[in-house]
C-alpha cells in the first residue's frame, strides 16, 4: 500500500504573502518543505504583505512570483532534495487574481531555456500586458459588480448562473474594470490567466486553460451549463469572440484528471526535474483545502478563525447570493459550498472582554458560561455582529430577543439578558445555528424526524423551506480547524448544534492548501497512469494519515434536537434586522 517511497509529488501554494511547496512520498507523508516569503526574501519588489495597495486597488507584481519560483527550486536543490524523483506536480493558488499575457507569451513560454537567464529575465516584461495581478483583497470594482448583477436581473440570479453573486474580487468584474479603465493594456492582452493557470503555464512552458473549479470564482461561468455565460462575456467585451479567446474558450473540466504536459525543459535543465514529470491543473486555495482531507458528500469543514468559514461537499446545486458554490476540483458531479461569515472570533472576544471587565486573553469565564447547563437560555436568542455581516447580509448590529418555546415565536426584543454570561452562551449557539441552517439545504443525509408538531416554512436569506428540512438534515462528519477549534467549550457547542452523524474531528492545518495540491498531484497521476481507478475521496481515505487528526467525540442526538427549537426564533430575529 505504501508504494515506492522514493518517488515524490509536489504541491505548490502561491498565496498572498508567500510561495510554499511541499513534497510528499507515496505514503502521503511530507518529506520536504520550502517557502519563499515575498516581503522578506524579495524586498526589491517593495510589497507590503505581498501586495501593493492604492486606495481600494490591491495588486501583486507578477515578476515577483516568477523570481520566487526560481528561488524556491534553488532552495530545494541547495538543501539536497532530488527534484528528479518528482513524478507529478499540482497546487493551490490564491483565488480570483488574474494575470494578463501578451501575444508573445506562448512563444516566450515555449522558448524558456536555462541558458537564456532566469524566468523573470525571459518573460518580463514582454510576456505581460500588465505588470501586476489584481489581488483577491481588491475592493475597487463596485461599479462593475452592479453592472454584472443588473445584466442578469439581480444578485440571486447571478448566483444562480455563476454560483455566487457579484463580488469585488471575482475575476469577471476585475477584467471588466481593466477593459474599461486600461483600454490599451486590455487591447494588448491576448490571454487572461487566473493565478492558478498562470503558475501551471509557467511550469509546463505553455499557456494552459483555466481549471473549471477555479472558473467558478469569476462570476462568468455558467455552473449548470458548464460554459462561460454569453451575456456576461458580452458585458466584459462587446466582441464576445475576443474575450472567449482571451479566456482560452473552455475551462479544463474536472471530471477526470487532465495531464497538462510535462515540466518544461527550463526546469529540467536548471533544477534536475525529470522530463516526464507531469503537470496537472492547479486550483484555488479553498478548493485545495477540501482536497487536503478525504472529504465525502455531506462532510463539512468548519474554520473557526477571525472569520468563520464553512466549506462543505455537496451534490446539490443550490446557489444563494449569500454563499458560494464551486464545481468540486476532483469529485465529478459534486460542488464545494463556501459560506463566509465576518463575525467570528472578534465578536466572541468582545463578549469575553466584557465578562473579564477589560481586554485579557482569559477565556475561563466565557467558557464556563458556554458550558454552564444551569444557565437557562432556552427562551433566548441573540445575534452579535460588531462588523457588518455577510450571512445574513446586514450592517453591524446586536439584537437580543425572548421567544415562546412552545410556539417558537418571538415575544419581545430586549436590550440585555439577565447578565452577560448569557451573551457568551447565546453568541456561540447562534453562530453555530446560523451555520447549521445555511448548510441544511445543501445536505442530503437525512435522519428521521420524530415528534414534529410544527410544519411551517422557515426563511433564511433566499431559502424558504419547511422546518422539517432543518430538523432532518445533518452533516456526515465535521472537521474543525482554525484558532478557536482549540477551545473545547466553543467546539463542543458547535458539535451539539451541527449534529454530525459520523463524528467530529479536529486538526491543525498549517499546510492544507499545499497539501491539497500534493494529494491532487498524486491521485491525478495515478489515475491518469491507470494505477488506480479509485475516486479521489476513496483513494485519499485509504492512504490518509489519520493519526494526525483528532477524533473529538460524537454528537449526541438530544442536544441536536434541543436546537431545533431555536431555528424559528433565529429566523424571526434575522428578519427583524436592518438591511444593507
Ligand atoms: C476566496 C478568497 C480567498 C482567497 C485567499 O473567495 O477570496 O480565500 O482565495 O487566498
Amino acid at each position: 500500500m505504501c508504494g515506492n517511497n522514493d518517488l515524490f509529488y509536489l504541491g505548490f501554494d502561491l498565496s498572498t504573502q508567500q510561495l510554499k511547496c511541499l513534497a510528499i512520498n507515496e505514503s502521503l507523508r511530507i518529506v520536504h518543505t520550502e517557502t519563499i516569503s515575498f516581503d522578506e526574501e524579495l524586498p526589491q519588489y517593495e510589497t507590503n504583505k505581498g501586495v501593493y495597495t492604492e486606495g481600494d486597488a490591491i495588486q501583486s507584481p507578477v515578476a515577483m512570483w516568477l523570481e520566487a519560483l526560481d528561488l524556491l527550486f534553488s532552495k530545494f536543490t541547495q538543501h539536497g532534495f532530488d527534484l528528479g524523483k518528482v513524478k507529478a506536480v499540482s497546487g493551490s493558488c490564491q483565488q480570483h487574481g488574474s494575470v494578463y499575457w501578451t501575444q508573445k507569451a506562448d512563444e516566450l513560454l515555449k522558448g524558456l531555456k536555462s541558458s537564456k537567464g532566469s524566468l523573470v529575465e525571459q518573460l518580463s516584461p514582454e510576456a505581460f500586458s500588465r505588470a501586476t495581478a489584481p489581488n483577491w483583497q481588491d475592493h475597487s470594482t463596485g461599479k462593475q459588480c452592479r453592472e454584472f448583477e443588473e445584466a442578469v436581473g439581480g444578485p440571486q440570479e447571478l448566483a444562480h448562473i455563476t454560483g455566487s453573486r457579484a463580488h469585488f474580487r471575482f475575476t469577471g468584474t476585475q477584467i471588466l474594470k481593466i477593459a474599461e479603465e486600461e483600454s490599451e493594456a486590455y487591447a494588448k492582452t491576448d490571454t487572461v490567466s487566473l493565478v492558478s493557470s498562470f503558475l501551471a503555464s509557467v511550469l509546463s512552458g505553455q499557456l494552459t486553460s483555466i481549471e473549471e473549479a477555479e472558473a467558478c470564482g469569476m462570476n462568468l461561468y455558467d455552473v449548470s451549463k458548464r460554459k462561460y455565460d454569453s451575456k456576461l462575456l458580452n458585458l466584459v467585451d462587446d466582441d464576445r469572440k475576443s474575450i472567449e479567446r482571451k479566456l482560452r474558450f473552455s475551462p479544463i473540466h474536472c471530471d477526470e484528471p487532465v495531464r497538462l504536459g510535462s515540466m518544461c525543459s527550463y526546469f529540467v535543465d536548471k533544477y534536475g526535474f525529470s522530463k516526464d514529470c507531469a503537470v496537472y491543473p492547479f486550483t484555488g486555495d479553498n478548493l485545495a483545502t477540501i482536497c487536503s482531507l478525504p472529504l465525502e458528500k455531506n462532510d463539512v469543514l468548519v474554520s473557526l478563525g477571525t472569520s468563520t468559514t464553512i466549506l462543505l461537499i455537496t451534490d446539490q446545486y443550490h446557489p444563494s447570493a449569500d454563499y458560494h458554490l464551486f464545481i468540486h476540483p476532483t469529485l465529478p458531479n459534486h460542488y464545494m459550498g463556501m459560506i463566509c461569515y465576518c463575525n467570528g472570533a472578534l465578536a466572541r472576544e468582545k463578549i469575553r472582554d466584557h465578562l473579564n471587565g477589560g481586554p485579557t486573553n482569559d477565556w475561563t469565564p466565557f467558557n464556563d458560561a458556554v458550558n454552564d447547563t444551569t444557565l437557562d437560555n432556552d427562551d433566548e436568542i441573540g445575534v452579535y455582529f460588531p462588523l457588518g455581516e455577510i450571512v445574513p447580509s446586514v450592517p453591524a448590529v446586536y439584537k437580543r430577543a425572548k421567544f415562546d418555546p412552545s410556539s417558537g415565536h418571538i415575544k419581545q426584543f430586549v436590550d440585555a439578558f439577565a447578565d452577560e454570561r448569557h451573551d457568551a452562551k447565546n453568541i456561540v449557539e447562534s453562530q453555530a445555528l446560523s451555520c447549521r441552517v445555511r448548510i441544511s439545504p445543501l445536505l442530503t443525509s437525512t435522519v428521521p424526524v420524530e415528534g414534529l408538531t410544527k410544519d411551517l416554512n422557515v426563511r433564511f436569506d433566499y431559502d424558504d423551506i419547511p422546518l422539517t428540512e432543518y430538523y432532518g438534515r445533518r452533516p456526515r462528519r465535521a472537521f474543525f480547524v482554525g484558532g478557536a477549534s482549540k477551545n473545547n467549550a466553543i467546539v463542543n457547542k458547535f458539535i451539539q448544534v451541527l449534529g454530525a452523524t459520523k463524528g467530529n474531528y479536529r486538526l491543525e492545518t498549517p499546510n492544507s492548501c499545499a497539501l491539497g495540491g500534493c494529494y491532487k498531484a498524486i491521485w491525478s497521476h495515478k489515475y491518469h497512469e491507470k494505477q488506480t481507478t479509485a475516486r479521489f475521496d476513496h483513494f485519499l481515505s485509504e492512504k490518509f494519515p489519520w493519526d494526525e487528526v483528532e477524533h473529538i467525540r460524537d454528537s449526541d442526538n438530544a442536544s441536536w434536537h434541543h436546537y431545533n427549537e431555536k431555528i424559528l426564533p433565529l429566523s424571526e430575529l434575522e428578519a427583524s434586522l436592518p438591511k444593507h
